[in-house]
């Protein structure tokens, strides 16, 4: 054996010694983001995850291992902000009806007809009544919403064609919704009986008649393509639906200055990306729905509104509503 032979296999030993122990060593001083949602791949509130990734790999080259699971792989539908509080997952996308287990106040936002449109919900979180309840948010769920996803407006979407004017006309129609008492409410205060099942199941749900129908934006129905096993959309409108992209503050709090500013920057270019996309889709929906066979019918809006609105007053959820707070939603514009 030559000298210049046994160099090169020393070498090569070297070489391989590094990629067993030199590389996962060095992979390791990245920063992991587990992402967790319930959203299916096509939808846009999944795919900003992506300009989340790539966002933070411009910002801060090769200092985060960011990945994302999507459909509910990692933790199931509403389990992710107790997962973030206690450290096993890093981020997520929250809803209001999340936020209201922990932060009763902010059950504003899951009642019915509250916020107008796409706008003013931007403006709401974006602006005083967004920065005095997130910092409840940080303090009673240890997590920090870094931006406001528009989920989209909900529409009532049946498995069965039906005259629906009124709330009245959704008497004994088992509505879907996601599990917990505030979505349980909704569904309820709209005339329905209201039923819960993962966003995973509604499909199946729809197709077998374990249930009668389901409400959702329009992106979302088409993305999980429950068009699919329904034969209308009622265009109640009854929420102007937001999701926060939140992480956990164990996590954020160990981040430099500069990467809490690059993680706060992705995490908005991302929601600005999931807008933009959401709202230009919306206004076109209802023409794809139609086109593949769906009934779309407008309602008496007005008497949802009514009846919505009068359901909450009077319910408990109104009584925690801090003094002025409606008020103060109503005048934001
Ligand atoms: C749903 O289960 O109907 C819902 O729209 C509720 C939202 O808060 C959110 O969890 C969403 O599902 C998922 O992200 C799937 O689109």
């Amino acid at each position: 054996m030559t000298n210049s032979h046994i160099s090169r296999r020393t070498l090569l030993g070297a070489t391989a010694a590094l990629g067993a122990v030199g590389l996962p060593a060095l992979a390791q001083t990245k920063t992991v983001l587990r992402i967790s949602t319930p959203a299916v791949p096509d939808d846009w509130h999944a795919k900003m995850w992506t300009v989340f990734k790539d966002a933070l790999e411009k910002s801060a080259p090769g200092e985060f291992d960011v990945q994302i699971n999507l459909n509910a792989s990692l933790f199931k539908q509403g389990t992710e902000p107790a997962a973030m509080a206690r450290g096993n997952l890093e981020l997520s996308s929250i809803s209001a009806f999340d936020i209201a287990k922990l932060v009763p106040e902010f059950s504003i936002f899951t009642a019915g007809y509250i916020v107008r449109d796409p706008e003013q919900q931007q403006k709401i979180f974006n602006g005083p009544i967004g920065a005095e309840l997130f910092k409840t948010v940080s303090e009673k769920m240890d997590v920090t919403p870094l931006a406001t996803v528009y989920l989209g407006t909900r529409q009532v979407n049946l498995r069965e064609a039906k005259a629906v004017k009124t709330p009245a006309d959704l008497k004994g129609v088992k509505l879907r919704m996601p599990g917990s008492k505030e979505w349980l409410f909704l569904g309820n205060a709209l005339g329905a009986t209201a039923t819960p099942l993962a966003f995973g199941e509604v499909y199946l749900g729809l197709k077998t008649g374990t249930i009668d129908g389901q409400d959702n934006p329009l992106p979302s129905v088409r993305a999980a393509k429950f068009y699919e096993v329904t034969k209308q959309i009622v265009l109640t409108s009854h929420l102007v639906d937001g999701i926060f992209i939140a992480i956990s503050n164990k996590s954020f709090n160990a981040l430099t200055a500069a990467q809490k500013q690059k993680v706060t920057a992705a995490a908005q270019a991302a929601a600005a990306y999931n807008n933009e996309n959401r709202l230009k889709e919306e206004a076109q929906l209802v023409e794809f729905f139609k086109k593949e066979g769906l009934q779309v019918s407008t309602p008496d809006v007005d008497a949802f509104r009514k009846s919505v609105q009068a359901t909450y007053q009077s319910s408990e959820y109104a009584k925690v509503w801090p003094k002025g707070l409606l008020e103060r939603i109503n005048a934001t514009r």
